[in-house]
């Protein structure tokens, strides 16, 4: 009964919380500053032509690492309850090893942690989100199984200086792009385009070093500190186009982008989908491999994966539809590694757009998502850990607005009618940033950053006004005072 009044009223349970996220390379700049060492994304941007839509970099980019403490105060500005924020492992430490840890960039995540917390916002970090320091890469960064030790190195640094004051923890950020994007298709920073094997063995390998930072918390620091620790998946949703025809493609087609990093975590048996497994097995042999180009787990490894997150942390933004390719046609890139699925992902036909085409607008996705994931993986805790509008530089953002609205719409719905467990919302990105090879010309941000004004002026949307009624009021149903003369349609 209670449930029932809370939600009919579009109210959020009170416990909900809302934040908004950004992370190191796209906001921070000083790239070379205070001792920070070079990450595979300063050289990607500095090395290749025509990779990045305007030939911009991040050199600069919200200049954040100068201006924290205008993020903690627009995130205050915001009524935020956390701050999704990553580190730079390469500032941290300029040659991935702990033998030589930078005090200045310690200092510099302490204060910025310190500043939210006194104006009682939550700090959630992101220990990694794509920028590895360079030397590491040249000992083959995510292909190269020593990683899962590198990364617990680092892990450690930040849990002995941050533990005592963050206690929600993300070690990566959507594996899939750093995996596919960085190793298989080859468009994302070390811009290594080997189809074959680089991407499973970044798959297995990114497993490992989340599971071991992971272990390392519960081993030194969760007695003391009772925080949560999970990772962030990039997740698609995908319907079949013709059913029941293309059911089968279509749980396949999840299993391959979503699966392939969630089974193994929290799945009860562990280890890769046994669907995927068993065509990457078959498609190997018949390539003339003697074993499966997915490497596989020990029955150790799988139960040292297993249970290695205390929730769910999505970052959801589109959804296809799937199909079997027509004679001729080349299977969208996710399954370049697999080419004998042969599917197409298309763009379904009630989508609508920002400015990017390839984040396609499709709110029910989310709440589809939400919902298989409980069937597929029990009564766990969801963490949105991102979702956002790629929009303009237009200050009256009515179509962000419009945009969150919807979402937030479908994870009460689901909420609702099927009790998933929906701790909390983070909407990407809170300021506009560097968007990796878009560059600047999309926009996420509630904030709009000017970057022609080297003082990179931060200006709050429309939608930021609406995003702090709905923290306020802790409900979609914002009163008319506070969004003002926001128009919002129903
Ligand atoms: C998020 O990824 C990232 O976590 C965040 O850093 C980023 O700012 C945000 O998206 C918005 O872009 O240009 O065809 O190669 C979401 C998943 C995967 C979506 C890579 C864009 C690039 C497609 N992203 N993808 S393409």
């Amino acid at each position: 009964v209670f449930l029932k009044v809370v939600y009919a009223t579009h109210d959020f349970p009170p416990q909900f919380k809302f934040g908004a996220a950004s992370s190191a390379y796209q906001i921070e700049g000083a790239w070379n500053e205070d001792g920070k060492g070079e990450s595979i994304w300063d050289r990607y941007v500095h090395t290749r032509t025509g990779v990045i839509a305007d030939e911009s970099n991040g050199d600069v980019a919200a200049d954040s690492y100068h201006l924290w403490r205008e993020d903690v105060r627009i995130a205050a500005e915001l009524k935020l309850d956390f701050y999704r924020f990553s580190i730079s492992w390469a500032r941290i430490m300029p040659t991935g090893f702990e033998n030589n840890i930078n005090q200045a960039a310690l200092k510099h995540y302490s204060d910025v942690i310190d500043a939210l917390l006194e104006h009682g916002i939550e700090p959630v970090v992101t220990m990694y989100h794509w920028d590895l320091p360079v030397k590491l890469q040249d000992l083959g960064g995510w292909t190269n199984e020593l990683i899962a030790y590198w990364f617990e190195s680092y892990a450690e640094v930040l849990f002995l200086n941050y533990a005592d004051r963050v206690k929600t923890w993300l070690t990566i950020n959507e594996p899939i792009v750093i995996c596919d994007f960085g190793y298989n298709l080859g468009t994302y920073a070390p811009g290594i385009r080997e189809q074959q094997l680089a991407p499973y063995l970044c798959n297995k390998n990114v497993l490992m070093a989340h599971a071991k930072a992971y272990r390392l918390y519960q081993r030194e620091y969760k007695d003391k500190y009772n925080g949560q620790i999970s990772w962030a998946n990039n997740v698609l949703w995908i319907d079949p186009l013709e059913l029941p025809r293309d059911v089968e493609l279509a749980t396949l087609g999840k299993e391959h982008m979503v699966g392939r990093y969630s089974h193994p975590i929290f799945s009860q048996e562990g280890g890769w989908p046994p669907s995927i497994e068993k065509h990457m097995l078959n498609y190997s042999l018949a390539e003339g491999y003697s074993a499966s180009r997915l490497p596989p787990f020990t029955q150790q490894e799988k139960e040292f994966i297993r249970g290695t997150g205390d929730f769910y942390g999505l970052n959801y933004y589109t959804t296809r539809q799937i199909r079997p390719a027509e004679e001729g046609e080349k299977g969208f890139w996710f399954l370049d590694g697999s080419p004998e699925l042969g599917a197409m992902l298309d763009i379904p036909p009630d989508a609508t757009y920002g400015s990017s085409e390839m984040l396609a607008v499709v709110p029910r996705g989310l709440g589809q998502m939400l919902s298989y994931l409980k069937k597929t993986y029990g009564d766990i805790r969801f963490l949105i850990t991102e979702n956002g509008y790629p929009g303009w530089e237009d200050i009256n953002d009515i179509d962000r607005i419009q945009y969150i609205k919807e979402h937030l719409e479908e994870v009460l719905q689901v909420m609702k009618t099927e009790n998933v467990s929906v701790i909390g919302y983070t909407y990407w990105s809170l300021m506009d940033s560097f968007e990796w090879i878009g560059g600047y010309q999309s926009t996420f941000g509630l904030y709009d950053v000017d970057f022609n004004d080297p003082k990179r002026p931060r200006r709050p949307r429309l939608s930021a006004k609406y995003y702090a009624c709905v923290i306020d009021t802790n409900s979609l149903n914002v009163s008319q005072e506070c969004t003002d003369n926001i128009p919002i349609a129903d």
